[in-house]
C-alpha cells in the first residue's frame, strides 16, 4: 500500500526553539519512515513580517540544517525552500481570489500578531493562511503534522480545498491536521499562559542551539508558583509546563506517575536542575550534528536543490490542473 504523504514547514522568522522541536520536528523524525514526507522552509511566510535580508538568508539554511541535525533523513525526505518553487506564490494568488475575507478575519493568529496595529500590518500577514493552504494542497498531502497553534490554519486549508473542488473541479486532496496530544503546545517559560514562540522574547524560550549554561539559566528563571509538591497540576501552569517538557524528553514509556514518584519529596529546584540536564543532553547531539554539517556550506545547498528538484514536478502538475479548472491561460 502506498504511504500517506505528509507536508509541513517552519518559518525562518527566528532561531528554532524547543516548542518547534517538541510540537513539530520531533514527530516528523519519529514518523518519517511510515510516511512519504515533504518538509519545507517556509521563507515566504517569514517575510509577512519585516526581516533582515542577510539574517533571513542564513536562517533559511540554518533551519534546514536543524531538520537534518534532529534526525530527518535527507535521502528519503524532500527538504526544500518554499521560494525555490514558484508555484507556491502562484497558487496562493488563486486562493486569495477564492477565499472570503470573512474566513481570514476569523484567524486568531492574525489577531494575536497584529493586536491594535492591524492597519499597519502587511497584507501578506492577512492572507498568510491562503499561502499556507497553497503549500499543503500543491503536494496533495494526506496530512499536516503540526502543533496545536496551527490547527485553525489547517482547517481553513480544508475549507479552501473543498470550496475549490466544489466550484471548479476536484483538483485537491483534502488534508487532515495530524496533531499529537503530547507536546502540541509548549508554553512560554516567562509566561506559561502563552505559547513558547520565536517572537515572544528571549526569556520565553530555549533555542535549539543554546549553550548549556544558557539553558540552565533560562530554566532556573522559569516562572512557577509558591507551591512545593511536584505534581502534574494544570492549575499550576508554570510547573505543569516544565513537567510536560520533562516527560516528553524522558525515555519512551515514562509515565506521569513515574515522574511524580521520582520527584516526591523534592522541590521545584530539583525539577529545574534535572530538567536543565535533560534538555542539555537532548540537544547535545543535535548541536554537534548541526556544527558538523555547517563545516561544508555546499552540503546544505545541494540538499535544498535536490529537494526542490524532487517536488517541483508535483507542484507544477497541481498548479496546471488548478489553472485549467479555473479557465486560466
Ligand atoms: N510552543 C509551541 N508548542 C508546540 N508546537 C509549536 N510550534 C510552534 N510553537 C510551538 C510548531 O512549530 C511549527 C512551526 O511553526 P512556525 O515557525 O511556522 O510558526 P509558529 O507556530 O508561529 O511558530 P513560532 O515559534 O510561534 O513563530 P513566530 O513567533 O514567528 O510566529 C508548527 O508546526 C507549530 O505548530
Amino acid at each position: 500500500m502506498a504511504k500517506l504523504r505528509a507536508f509541513s514547514g517552519i518559518q525562518p522568522s527566528g532561531d528554532l526553539h524547543l516548542g518547534n522541536y517538541l510540537g513539530a520536528i520531533r514527530n516528523w523524525v519519529l514518523e518519517q519512515h511510515d510516511r512519504e514526507n515533504i518538509f519545507c522552509v517556509v521563507d515566504l511566510h517569514a517575510i509577512t513580517l519585516p526581516q533582515d535580508p542577510k539574517l533571513l538568508h542564513k536562517r533559511i539554511r540554518d533551519l534546514a540544517k536543524i531538520y537534518i541535525a534532529c534526525g530527518i533523513d535527507p535521502e528519503s525526505v524532500a527538504i526544500f525552500v518554499q521560494s525555490h518553487i514558484k508555484e507556491h506564490a502562484e497558487l496562493a494568488w488563486l486562493f486569495n481570489c477564492l477565499t472570503p475575507i470573512g474566513w481570514l478575519n476569523r484567524m486568531t493568529q492574525f489577531k494575536e500578531k497584529t493586536g491594535d496595529r492591524r492597519d499597519q500590518s502587511s497584507a501578506g500577514l492577512f492572507v498568510y493562511p491562503a499561502l499556507m493552504a497553497a503549500d499543503i494542497l500543491l503536494y496533495q498531502a494526506d496530512g499536516v503534522p503540526v502543533g496545536e497553534d496551527q490547527k485553525q490554519h489547517v482547517e481553513l486549508t480544508r475549507d479552501i480545498a473543498e470550496k475549490f473542488n466544489r466550484e471548479y473541479a476536484p483538483v485537491f486532496k483534502v488534508p487532515q491536521p495530524w496533531i499529537k496530544e503530547d507536546g502540541a503546545r509548549v508554553m512560554a517559560l516567562d509566561d506559561p499562559t502563552k505559547k513558547m514562540s520565536k517572537s515572544g522574547g528571549p526569556n520565553n524560550l530555549i533555542y535549539m542551539l543554546d549553550d548549556p549554561d544558557v539553558i540552565v539559566k533560562r530554566i532556573k528563571r522559569a516562572v512557577t508558583d509558591t507551591g512545593t509538591t511536584v505534581v502534574f497540576d494544570s492549575q499550576r501552569p508554570g510547573l505543569f509546563n516544565l513537567l510536560e517538557i520533562y516527560l516528553l524528553l524522558s525515555k519512551p514509556g515514562t509515565t506521569k506517575e513515574a515522574v511524580e514518584e521520582h520527584f516526591a519529596g523534592k522541590g521545584y529546584g530539583a525539577l529545574k536542575s534535572e530538567l536543565a540536564e535533560l534538555v542539555v543532553e537532548t540537544l547535545k547531539p543535535v548541536q554537534q550534528k548541526y556544527h558538523e554539517i555547517s563545516e561544508d556550506p555546499n552540503y546544505i545547498e545541494e540538499i535544498l536543490k535536490r529537494g526542490a528538484d524532487r517536488v517541483r514536478p508535483i507542484a507544477a502538475r497541481t498548479l496546471d490542473d488548478a489553472k485549467a479548472a479555473m479557465g486560466l491561460g
